[in-house]
């Protein structure tokens, strides 16, 4: 497919950017964390989301070599940030699949020369469904690395809630369908309420995604969210505009 050719030619030309976008404290609205989101700056449809073109890039296994462009990016940007701040990498279920994950996050670690603790890696539940052993064997490697592992999308996939005993995540990140509609139905706002309990008695850290306005917000606050993300806070944003935010804050 064209595509496709297209996809590789770009790989090979840098055409890729990676957005940056942050996560705030929920109690002191500073941002803690910031999440690399990928872009690719197509040479004649302009700048394409994920959703146009991680799929194509899953099917034809280009996202592993995406994947490790992005992980080297974010972390050689994370370097430069001020303070301690985090970086947070999506892995695929193909990449995370193939053998050489951890060498490859290894090796973009020490060639940013960025502690271990500064990287997050965000999986979805989907990720997990198949080879159990080798699975629970990554996660703890990482965590023994000394990077986190947050579970992402929470509550839209297959997982069961099994899964949060079986891998060490020190995040639990529910789904912005959820926040969506928090203000507007009792359904939503339980199923926050209720995963929020739950992250936070198993020790993990908390996320809202999507936070959009000051009245999401303070359900989430009022509930007991850690951290937040969303347009409230800022949307992804190139790697100079979140390293002028980051600056401005420390
Ligand atoms: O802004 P947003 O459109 O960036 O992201 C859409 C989706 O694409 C999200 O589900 C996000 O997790 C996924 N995504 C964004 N960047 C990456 C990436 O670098 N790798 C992978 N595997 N998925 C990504
Ligand atoms: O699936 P994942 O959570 O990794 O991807 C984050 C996605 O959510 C990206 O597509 C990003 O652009 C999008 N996003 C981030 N903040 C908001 C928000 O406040 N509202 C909406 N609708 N989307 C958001
Ligand atoms: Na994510
Ligand atoms: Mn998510």
């Amino acid at each position: 497919r064209r595509l496709e050719a297209e996809l590789r030619r770009s790989l090979a030309d840098g055409d890729f950017r990676v957005h940056y976008q942050p996560i705030v404290e929920v109690a002191t609205g500073r941002v803690c964390s910031v999440e690399a989101l990928v872009r690719w700056q197509h040479p004649e449809r302009g700048l394409l989301t994920p959703q146009e073109f991680v799929p194509l890039a899953e099917q034809t296994g280009l996202i592993t070599s995406l994947g490790e462009w992005v992980l080297r990016t974010a972390c050689a940007e994370a370097a430069r940030w001020p303070g301690r701040m985090k970086v947070a990498v999506n892995v695929s279920a193909v990449q995370f699949r193939r053998p050489g994950l951890l060498e490859s996050i290894e090796q973009a670690l020490r060639e940013a020369g960025l502690p271990p603790d500064r990287l997050e890696v965000e999986i979805t539940e989907t990720v997990l469904l198949e080879n159990e052993e080798r699975n629970v064997s990554v996660l703890h490697r990482l965590k023994s690395l000394g990077v986190a592992v947050a579970l992402d999308d929470f509550g839209t996939g297959y997982a069961s809630l099994a899964y949060l005993t079986m891998f060490p995540f020190g995040k639990l990140k529910i789904d912005r369908r959820f926040t969506r509609d928090v203000l507007t139905r009792p359904d939503c706002a339980a199923i926050v309420c209720s995963a929020t309990a739950l992250g936070l008695s198993l020790g993990m850290t908390v996320v809202a995604e999507g936070v959009e306005t000051p009245g999401q917000l303070e359900i989430v606050r009022i509930t007991g969210v850690t951290q937040a993300q969303g347009w409230l806070f800022g949307a992804p944003m190139p790697a100079d505009a979140i390293a002028g935010r980051i600056a401005a804050e420390v």
